[in-house]
């Protein structure tokens, strides 16, 4: 009936604490600062402004608001699947409980910048099966293992929608499998940057960066 639909929030997820929130915010800007710098970057510099003029990363990803890692996008019950995601024991169990998610890796397209959550056995207990399918703009993703699409949003491009974040993380890990090596161009003090073309940076983490976050959800 209306009434349940009315009860399933926008969308459920990992919420970052707020400790972590203000770490992980210094983290990324100071890697978008320094990736403005590399010649490398600014050698694909027209992949993101469509000129080989430069850009100032900071300003040109828009901040998001409370940094998480969604699980399900429910839409109040209007998305595919959103009622029996929500009447699972499994998210019913972990509600309000705190995890320790494992941020693996910071990416940077000319639509989004995100950092890719690498999920433990448990946590995938909470992830759709479906998550990886319902981007139809990458059909291949389809047969990346659970879990590839975990990520938290970090910014977007002005006029593009968190949606968007996941899919370009399922569009690198994608052309990953596909045998890919993509272009290692530099060793930062955070990790190993490579290049997979039309604008696609990856930074694969030294150290994971662990953030404790709250399985819950949010109604707007
Ligand atoms: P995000 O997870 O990449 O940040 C509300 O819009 C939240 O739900 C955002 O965090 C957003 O993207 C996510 N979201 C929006 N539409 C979605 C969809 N169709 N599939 C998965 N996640 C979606």
């Amino acid at each position: 009936g209306s009434l349940e639909e009315v009860a399933l929030p926008f969308y459920f997820g990992w919420f970052l604490l707020s400790s972590i929130q203000d770490k992980i915010k210094c983290t990324s800007m100071d890697f978008l600062k320094t990736l403005d710098t590399l010649e490398a970057f600014k050698k694909h510099l027209i992949d993101f402004s469509g000129k080989a003029e430069e850009v100032d990363l900071e300003q040109y990803f828009q901040p998001t608001g409370i940094l998480h890692c969604t699980t399900k996008f429910c839409n109040y019950g209007k998305a595919e699947g959103a009622k029996d995601y929500a009447e699972k024991q499994a998210v019913k169990d972990s509600y309000g409980s705190i995890f320790d998610l494992s941020l693996s890796a910071l990416f940077v397209t000319p639509r989004t910048f995100g950092a890719r959550v690498s999920l433990t056995e448990e946590q995938l207990q909470l992830w759709p099966a479906d998550a990886e399918k319902q981007a139809e703009s990458v059909p291949a993703a389809a047969s990346l293992p659970l879990g590839s699409r975990a990520h938290v949003t970090l910014g977007c491009a002005e006029g593009v929608e968190h949606v968007q974040t996941g899919v370009d993380l399922l569009e690198i890990l994608t052309l990953q499998q596909e045998g890919q090596q993509g272009e290692q161009v530099e060793e930062m003090e955070l990790g190993t940057l490579t290049y997979y073309g039309t604008g696609k940076w990856l930074l694969n983490l030294r150290e994971p960066i662990s953030a404790p976050a709250c399985f819950s959800s949010f109604y707007g």
